[in-house]
């Protein structure tokens, strides 16, 4: 016999039901949906009485964090996202951003600095002059935005696990931080800043990366949705608390992976 439950004020279950479902990961969400898709059987998937919390919102947030466990346990260092040749590269490259294009940071070059903090060895902060002799790599992915679209692009940089290495990174550290120029910052998990495509990117289709697609620096995460790639980077800290991000701040999925 199912349990009754109390409808929690302010939560239309059935729409909430719609939601998480969205949320959750291909195959729970295909059982989920197949199967008596409630409230109870959603508990009982993510482990957390969702209808115990005071607004939907709390309860989308769990689904979310349940998804981000699914997701970070199956994410893997030797899966890479697909690559895809010139002709395919997506012209002009859309812009995306909290704020217009001519807004974007404008940021010095010849003055800039790329400081890193936290658990390195060496913090000596570097100048783009010297992060461009560094070994480049270069990759021609996809980059999706949870808004709804996709683009193909070409970046050019720093293998960001070689970088890390070079400074001196406790690899076993939990996270890599990121800081950006206008105010937006970025967590993401070692395994993910160790990823072979995750890069530390200063080009953009082989020229230096244009203002609107983050100049100096970007972190170009092909395995991540785009509001995981931070653009205009200023600070790069090694560290074992999440310091969350701008969006993940609003409740998106922290893992975000593809
Ligand atoms: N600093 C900073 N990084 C950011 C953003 C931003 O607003 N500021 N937007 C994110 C989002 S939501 C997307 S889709 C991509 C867009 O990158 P693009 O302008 O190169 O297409 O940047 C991500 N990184
Ligand atoms: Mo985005």
């Amino acid at each position: 016999m199912a349990r009754q439950r109390k409808p929690t004020p302010g939560v239309d279950a059935k729409l909430l039901i719609k939601d998480a479902a969205k949320l959750l990961p291909a195959p729970s969400r295909r059982l989920f949906l197949r199967g008596a898709a409630s409230l109870g059987s959603l508990a009982m998937l993510t482990g957390c009485d969702i209808i115990d919390g005071p607004t939907a919102e709390n309860a989308l947030r769990v689904v979310s964090r349940f998804n981000d466990r699914v997701q970070a346990a199956l994410f893997s260092e030797t899966t890479l996202a697909p690559e895809y040749p010139e002709s395919a590269i997506t012209r002009p490259f859309p812009f995306n951003g909290y704020y217009s294009v001519d807004e974007a940071p404008d940021i010095d070059g010849e003055t800039y600095q790329l400081e890193i903090g936290g658990l390195a060895d060496n913090k000596k902060p570097w100048t783009l002059a010297e992060l461009n002799r560094l070994p480049e790599v270069s990759q021609i992915t996809r980059h999706v935005c949870v808004e709804g679209w996709s683009a193909i692009g070409s970046w050019q940089g720093v293998k960001l696990s070689d970088f890390l290495k070079l400074i001196g990174a406790d690899l076993t550290a939990k996270y890599v931080w990121f800081q950006c120029a206008e105010g937006y910052s970025n967590t993401i998990d070692m395994p993910t800043a160790l990823h072979p495509q995750t890069q530390l990117t200063l080009k953009f289709d082989h020229q230096t990366l244009p203002t609107a697609y983050g100049f100096p620096i970007k972190i170009r995460i092909p395995t991540k949705l785009g509001f995981k790639n931070p653009k205009y980077v200023t600070a790069m800290w090694v560290q074992n608390n999440d310091a969350g991000g701008y969006w993940e701040n609003q409740g998106y999925n922290w893992f975000s992976g593809l």
